[in-house]
């Protein structure tokens, strides 16, 4: 019987968790300690009675490999009862959130820096998800990154170099380690949430197509298995769907310009019905029609108007959610549906209240991500199978139905300007300035648009009455239309500033306009009311999405 080695180590700084977990360069988790402080940290964190059963898995991203054996040697020496472990390492980061409400854990650990690129020299992630499979709160985070503070040892039982092959089971020391399948829950959850011989038959009849693009990360796995096994979409529809350790050196986000090839490829003459990528972890998406870019905020809106379409919401949508900066679209569609509408801070676990509560079923955040009561995380696959219930459904193209969208509920045309690569006391210094200057600037206009008010938004978890304040300033217009500032909290080196560009249209001659281009100048003003460029001496944003 091998004894548990207690390792001496001293804390390392900046250990904090971000918008969604620890965010470092990869280099930085391959320092000795690095990774098994931090586990140690989580494991101390949880009471004794939650630390019977823990998922764990990651996006398959470089270190991957190595994170996984690592976690295992700390937590079979903390003697954790039972450790799943999807095969080779690999889980989707909804994946891991069913696995945990599926199988009772206690919880689970997602390796992933998710849509940030992967490889040496690039970046990493962990982070917590609590039993009901959500994104670990702030309470428990503090009290992560507060273990992480004065931890001087940590525990690590030497395991073996353990093979991850599904059906694999180890027993050390008090502890059962099993290896499952990454894919068959998550496709069985998603066949009792959808109709597939609905999606199935539209396709054989040649109604409805898909094209998908796994960006080289661990959705391609699933999409095999969903899109193709039990949905029929042929092999050659499915691009990139090989998960690689590099995500073929690109960026695993699915927008506009990092999905370039699909995005082309839908605006081409010969482009399927529906378009649609994912990112690094499985759980954002982007959606696309025939010559059409659904903006992820009207995507959420859409689905909560044709909730209908979709098995899962047939009985209602009780409650609907969205981040602060996403469009107001949903607010319009929740009013007409007669739904509170919730608006919570940027990330998802704001969101795990709520849906624990039932007091929501659908979420989403402008950051392309959207996800129903079904898991406690963004899910990019099953944004897809809604909107290929939509499509199945009503029968109308993608356009189509935005435009009908936009013609009864006006358009809320929105983007994103990031600044990225600024220097932190610089971005921060921005921030600070806008709130400083509230006052002149609510007797400014944006042409004939008055600022109306300049606040920084704070939400109170209507569940557990937490305050989390500072998370990001809203400037208004009085007819509705917004700008929004705040600071990345995903990044691994310099600092991003986000602004965020809203202006409702409910012209019925003035809908189809390109979003990016109709927000440019509302982005020059939004540069300007808050001096991007003296205080940092940028003199553009760095990407538009
Ligand atoms: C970004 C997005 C946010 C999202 C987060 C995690 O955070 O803005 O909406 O929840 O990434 O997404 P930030 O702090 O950089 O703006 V992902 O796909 O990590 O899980
Ligand atoms: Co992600």
């Amino acid at each position: 019987m091998n004894a548990v080695d207690q390792i001496s180590t001293s804390a390392f700084d900046g250990q904090k968790p971000g918008t969604s977990g620890l965010r470092k360069k990869v280099d930085v988790f391959q320092q000795p300690h690095y990774l098994m402080n931090f586990v140690q940290s989580i494991v101390n964190a949880l009471p004794l009675d939650q630390r019977s059963r823990l998922v764990v898995g990651g996006d398959g991203r470089y270190f991957n490999r190595e994170a996984i054996q690592q976690i295992l040697q700390v937590l079979v020496a903390n003697e954790v009862k039972e450790i799943l472990v999807g095969a080779d390492g690999l889980l989707s980061t909804p994946a891991v959130s069913h696995l945990i409400r599926k199988s009772g854990s206690d919880g689970g650990i997602v390796l992933s820096a998710s849509h940030n690129p992967g490889g040496p020299g690039k970046d990493f992630g962990i982070k917590f998800n609590n039993a009901s499979g959500s994104p670990a709160p702030e309470f428990l985070t503090d009290l992560i990154f507060e273990n992480t503070k004065t931890i001087d040892h940590y525990l690590r039982f030497p395991l073996p170099e353990l093979q991850l092959t599904e059906g694999a089971e180890y027993q050390f020391g008090n502890s059962t380690i099993k290896v499952v399948n990454s894919v068959s829950d998550y496709a069985e959850l998603m066949q009792t949430l959808f109709d597939f011989d609905r999606i199935r038959s539209s396709m054989e009849d040649g109604k409805l197509s898909l094209c998908f693009d796994g960006m080289h990360a661990v959705t391609g796995p699933y999409a095999k298995c969903i899109f193709s096994e039990l949905l029929g979409v042929p092999a050659g529809n499915l691009l990139n769907c090989v998960a690689k350790e590099d995500f073929g050196g690109g960026h695993p986000d699915p927008n506009r310009v990092h999905a370039k090839t699909l995005y082309e490829y839908m605006m081409s003459d010969h482009a399927t019905d529906l378009g649609a990528a994912s990112d690094g972890d499985g759980d954002r998406n982007m959606i696309l029609g025939n010559g059409a870019f659904v903006s992820p905020s009207d995507s959420l809106a859409l689905i909560a108007e044709h909730h209908q379409c979709i098995p899962q919401f047939r009985d209602g949508l009780v409650g609907v959610a969205r981040s602060m900066p996403t469009s107001t679209a949903l607010d319009r569609v929740a009013e007409h549906l007669n739904l509170p509408c919730y608006e919570t801070p940027t990330g998802w676990k704001f969101f795990g209240n709520l849906l624990d509560q039932g007091l929501v079923r659908l979420c989403g955040e402008e950051s392309f991500g959207t996800s129903g009561d079904h898991v406690r995380e963004k899910d990019g696959v099953w944004t897809v199978l809604c909107w290929l219930s939509i499509l199945a459904e009503t029968g109308k193209s993608v356009q189509q139905l935005l435009t009908e969208h936009w013609t009864r509920f006006g358009r809320s045309y929105y983007c994103r300007h990031d600044y990225e690569g600024l220097e932190a006391e610089k971005a921060q210094a921005v921030m600070s300035g806008l709130v400083e200057h509230r006052d002149s600037l609510i007797g400014q206009s944006y042409g004939s648009k008055p600022i109306r008010e300049v606040d920084v938004f704070s939400y109170e978890d209507p569940v557990d009455g937490s305050v989390s304040e500072n998370q990001g300033v809203r400037v208004k217009f009085d007819d509705g239309s917004r700008i929004v500032y705040r600071l990345s909290g995903t990044g691994t080196d310099s600092a991003t500033l986000r602004v965020y560009l809203e202006q409702i249209e409910r012209n019925a001659d003035s809908l189809q306009h390109d979003a990016i281009e109709f927000n440019e100048e509302l982005g020059q003003f939004a540069h300007s009311i808050a001096n991007i460029a003296g205080v940092t001496g940028a003199a553009e944003p760095s990407v538009r999405t």
